[in-house]
């Protein structure tokens, strides 16, 4: 959450809501962002006790996994006024990072790696952040309205809010869909000490359909509208530190940051249009590099290579981690099993687990030949190696 620099020397300039309003969004889309619109702050009761209801109920069910960050702060998740006491209204801004071609095509080259779209550009975090600060010095040095700007890592419910002003709705797959953009918006908000006439909330058409349900590889979503993000190959590749549980390690594929494949079975989309906006612009080195090449990196190389963008937050390990485990799903062994062995003496206890259950998959009796004979001085490597050679490959 940012702070406000000291009040302008200059009177503010005096606007009707209605006013304040349009000049807001009209610098919001000269700022670059494709949508903008407006929601109260201050929920009603039934609807604050809906969400505390949902959110409980998924708190419950532990579907939230290593995320603590989700458990604290729950009740300001549930109502930015609480975040804000001041909040009058949510301004609601969304950058659409719609994809040139159906993401769901880079799952077949399984000697490469899928990024998902997100993370193909920019990070979005230090697109949106900047662009929602500079649209908070206008409307302070403009108007003295006292404001907070966030972008999600804060307590708020972005999807809610984002629903809430008329976006789109949020899905059967839990994020927010739009009529203009399909399934491909980034979210951010600023709160505003003013209230200002708000836009109508965005209604449910989902219908029937449940494309996004049935397209899962991991049965992430228990029930519709619901996510057991510890299913989720988005928090397992990105948010879990450990070993990735070996239920879910075939039907990674060669995904090694995020997923796409409920965002991209939206019929939706069809009215979704490619990004206009160049820092999203996908960067070579995140478009379909090759597995045996990413297994290569060090801890500098990692930084360098993967500067500016998401990927960077994930950190080498972890990111090497899921590019081991893409390797023992790439069946292409001449070009895998060489990129596997330099990961299986890799420094990280948690890089070469992911290299024996991999070369368990290519190669099993090599894993089986080597369990017998390893040194390996870590207990969770030592158990990789026991449960590779117990584990029937599947077919
Ligand atoms: C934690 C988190 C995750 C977690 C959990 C995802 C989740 N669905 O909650 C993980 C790591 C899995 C994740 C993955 C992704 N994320 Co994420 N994530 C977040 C974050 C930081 C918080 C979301 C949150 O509060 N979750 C907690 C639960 C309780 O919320 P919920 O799913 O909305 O749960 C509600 C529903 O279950 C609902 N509900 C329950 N029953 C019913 C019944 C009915 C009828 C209805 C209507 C609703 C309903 O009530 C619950 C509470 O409101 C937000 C940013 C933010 N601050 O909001 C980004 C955010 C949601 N993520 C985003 C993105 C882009 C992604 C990925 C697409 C990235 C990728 N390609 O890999 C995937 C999508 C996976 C998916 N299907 O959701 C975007 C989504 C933009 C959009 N258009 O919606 C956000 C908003 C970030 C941003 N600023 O743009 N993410
Ligand atoms: S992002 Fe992938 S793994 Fe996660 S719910 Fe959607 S389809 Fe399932
Ligand atoms: S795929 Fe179908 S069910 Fe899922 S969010 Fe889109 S319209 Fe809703």
């Amino acid at each position: 959450m940012a702070g406000l620099p000291p009040r302008p020397k200059r009177p503010p300039k005096p606007a009707t809501p209605r006013e304040l309003r349009d000049a807001i969004a009209a610098k919001a889309l000269e700022l670059g962002f494709d949508a903008v619109a407006f929601a109260p702050a201050q929920l009603s009761p039934e609807a604050r006790k809906l969400r505390r209801e949902r959110m409980e109920a998924f708190l419950a069910r532990g579907f939230q996994g290593d995320m603590g960050w989700l458990v604290d702060r729950a009740e300001q998740r549930i109502d930015p006024s609480t975040l804000w006491p001041e909040a009058r209204t949510v301004v609601s801004v969304a950058l659409n990072y719609g994809p040139a071609s159906d993401p769901r095509f880079a799952l077949e080259a399984r000697e490469r790696g899928a990024v998902s779209v997100y993370a193909q550009g920019r990070d979005y975090h230090d697109v949106m952040k900047s662009r929602l600060k500079q649209l908070g010095r206008f409307i302070w040095d403009t108007y003295h309205h006292s404001l907070k700007v966030f972008v999600d890592t804060a307590p708020l419910m972005e999807k809610l809010a984002a629903q809430q002003a008329g976006h789109g709705w949020q899905g059967k797959h839990t994020n927010l869909v739009s009529r203009r953009f399909g399934s491909w918006l980034f979210l951010g908000e600023l709160l505003l000490s003013i209230e200002l006439p708000p836009d109508e909330p965005e209604t449910d058409h989902c219908g029937q359909c449940r494309a996004c349900l049935d397209s899962c590889p991991t049965n992430a979503f228990p029930a519709p509208y619901q996510l057991d993000a510890r299913r989720c190959i988005s928090y397992l590749t990105i948010e879990h530190a450990g070993p990735i549980d070996r239920e879910f390690r075939t039907a990674l594929g060669n995904r090694i940051y995020g997923c796409d494949d409920c965002l991209a079975a939206c019929p939706w989309n069809k009215f979704a249009r490619q990004s206009r906006e160049a820092a999203f612009t996908p960067r070579a080195e995140l478009q379909a590099p090759l597995l045996a090449e990413l297994a290569t990196l060090d801890d500098a190389t990692f930084r360098t290579r993967f500067s500016g963008t998401a990927v960077k937050r994930i950190g080498r390990d972890r990111f090497l981690r899921n590019v081991a485990y893409a390797l023992g799903n790439s069946a292409a062994p001449a070009t895998a099993l060489p990129a596997i062995e330099r990961l299986l003496t890799d420094t990280s206890p948690l890089v070469r687990g992911a290299a024996v259950w991999a070369l368990s998959q290519l190669s099993p009796d090599e894993a089986a030949r080597r369990a017998r004979t390893t040194e390996e001085p870590d207990a969770d490597v030592r158990t990789e190696w026991t449960a590779g050679v117990q584990t029937p490959r599947p077919r």
